[in-house]
C-alpha cells in the first residue's frame, strides 16, 4: 500500500454524453466539475509524495480517464489488460508507453491469449492474493491470465452477480487487512465467497452504501467518500478509522457514469 508513482489521465469532453453507464438515473455528468474533482484527486496524490504521471485526455476514448481498468501493476510487473468493452480497448496504447518507457516496468499483453478480457476494476488486491471478479467484462481467461502472470500469489475468482459491474463497484482495501464492503445483497454475497476462497484472514468494515466501500489506502492515508456524497458511510469512515489519515474526495460527477475512487489511478 507503499506507491511512489501514479498513472492519471484527464477527463475526455466525450465523458458527458458518450462514457459508458448502467443506467441514465444520476443524470449526466458536469464536464467543468468532473475536471475539478479529477483535479483535487491528482493534487491530493501529489500531496502524500507520489509522482503523479498525467496524461492528456483523448476525446476517442470518453471513459479513458479510468485508468485503473486498463492495467495491473504489481512487483515490477505491469499486465496490460484486454478491457472488456470494445470502447474502451483503445486506452492501453498511452498507459503501456508509460508504463514500459516511463516506469520501467516489465510489460505483459493480455492480447497474447485469445479471448481474455479483464478490467483492473475486477482485481482486488489485498497485498497477499488476489481476488478476481468474473463480471460482463472479465472473463475466466482474464482472470487465469492475471494468475499466470503474478504466479507468486494466490488468485481467486468470484463470480459476480449480473447487475454487478466490478468486484470493486462495492468492495476495495480500507487499510492492511481490512476489507471495506458495501451492504447489497450482491456485495455481500461476493464477500461471502471471497471468505470462503481467501488463503488469510481479513477483517471487514461494511459501509451503508456499495460505491462508497470504493476507497483507496495509500501512503498511510485513506481516502474515501465525502459527506456530501454519501453522509453515513462518511461518519462510519470517520468512526471506524479515528487514527489513519484520511481524505474526503468527492466523486459525484464519476458516479454517474459508474466510476469510482480507485478507477482513477493506477499506483505503483
Ligand atoms: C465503464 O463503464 O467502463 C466506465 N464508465 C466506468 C469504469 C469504472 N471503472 C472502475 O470502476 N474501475
Amino acid at each position: 500500500f507503499q506507491a511512489k508513482f501514479a498513472i492519471v489521465r484527464r477527463v475526455a469532453s466525450t465523458l458527458v454524453e458518450q462514457a459508458l453507464r448502467s443506467d441514465e438515473s444520476g443524470g449526466k455528468p458536469d464536464l467543468a466539475l468532473a475536471r475539478e474533482q479529477q483535479k483535487k484527486y491528482i493534487d491530493n496524490l501529489r500531496d502524500l509524495g507520489i509522482d503523479v504521471h498525467e496524461f492528456d485526455s483523448d476525446d476517442r476514448l470518453p471513459d479513458c480517464c479510468f485508468v485503473e481498468d486498463v492495467a495491473v501493476c504489481h512487483d515490477g510487473i505491469a499486465l496490460i489488460n484486454r478491457p472488456g468493452h470494445p470502447t474502451r480497448q483503445g486506452e492501453v496504447d498511452v498507459v503501456r508507453r508509460v508504463l514500459s518507457f516511463d516506469l520501467g516496468q516489465k510489460v505483459v499483453e493480455m492480447s497474447e491469449q485469445e479471448g481474455a478480457t479483464l478490467d483492473g476494476g475486477d482485481v482486488l488486491f489485498t497485498g497477499k492474493e488476489f481476488f478476481v471478479g468474473l463480471s460482463q467484462r472479465t472473463n475466466m481467461k482474464g482472470a487465469m491470465f492475471l494468475a499466470d502472470t503474478f504466479e507468486n500469489y494466490p488468485v481467486s475468482p468470484i463470480k459476480l452477480s449480473d447487475g454487478s459491474l466490478h468486484l470493486k463497484s462495492f468492495m476495495s482495501m480500507a487499510s492492511p487487512g481490512v476489507i471495506a464492503v458495501g451492504s447489497s445483497k450482491d456485495a455481500q454475497k461476493a464477500l461471502k465467497e471471497i471468505e470462503s476462497k481467501a488463503s488469510f484472514k481479513y477483517s471487514k468494515v461494511t459501509l451503508p452504501d456499495d460505491v462508497a466501500a470504493n476507497c483507496v489506502y495509500v501512503n498511510r492515508t485513506l481516502i474515501h467518500c465525502s459527506h456530501e456524497d454519501f453522509p453515513e458511510s462518511a461518519k462510519k469512515f470517520e468512526a471506524l478509522f479515528p487514527h489513519t489519515h484520511r481524505i474526503e474526495m468527492p466523486n459525484s460527477e464519476f458516479r454517474k457514469v459508474d466510476g469510482a475512487l480507485t478507477c482513477r489511478s493506477i499506483l505503483i
